[in-house]
């Protein structure tokens, strides 16, 4: 197929550019979880590198690392990425079990009894097509009026799905045929 050079022009500039995108964007606070206890999000993404930023907000006396231990999980299509015990309100140590290259995490505790935060970033290798985060905890079954937890500023960023190379086909084709109608009116005015 021959395309009119402006059609060949438009196609290549509506041709996919991997960039990031916001593909999820949660700002306000979950319900209450228990521990154990999880929540989980599906989206699609482009393949390739992503990100993601949420705070685990611990309430009462969500504990790190001691005598009633809760740990987080973050799961990225079923496989563990990200982990760690943070001292949210209760007591322990803030420890991290497992976490890639970049992933980065301020834990905040204003008091014994007083709940805290948990700002995590993570990078995500991300599926063209549907992904799944999970986040869990689990640990010491104390109750919701004991200890409990929940997100909120989530946000996940990676590149957009484009469409499958069929469909730009279609596309490139569609331009083709509007080429090809414009020479024929252009020839039909002369
Ligand atoms: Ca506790
Ligand atoms: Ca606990």
């Amino acid at each position: 197929m021959r395309l009119a050079p402006a059609a060949f022009a438009a196609a290549l500039a509506l041709a996919p550019a991997a960039h990031a995108v916001v593909l999820l964007d949660e700002p306000t606070a979950t319900a209450e979880i228990g521990s154990p206890g999880s929540t989980t999000r599906s989206f699609t993404a482009g393949a390739g590198a992503g990100g993601i930023a949420f705070t685990v907000n611990g309430y009462r006396t969500l504990d790190g690392v001691g005598s009633f231990t809760d740990t987080f999980t973050l799961l990225l299509n079923g496989d563990a990425i990200y982990s760690g015990s943070f001292n949210l309100g209760g007591g322990g140590v803030d420890t991290v079990f497992l976490a890639p290259i970049g992933a980065s995490q301020v834990i905040s505790t204003p008091g014994i009894n007083l709940g805290g935060t948990a700002v995590i970033t993570v990078p995500l290798a991300l599926l063209a097509g549907s992904n799944s985060l999970e986040f869990r905890y689990e640990g010491s079954d104390q109750g919701l009026n004991d200890e409990a937890w929940g997100l909120s500023a989530l946000t996940v960023t990676g590149n957009a799905l484009v469409p499958e190379p069929a469909s730009w086909a279609l596309l490139v084709a569609g331009f083709g045929l509007t080429g090809a109608a414009l020479r024929r009116r252009r020839r039909a005015l002369v």
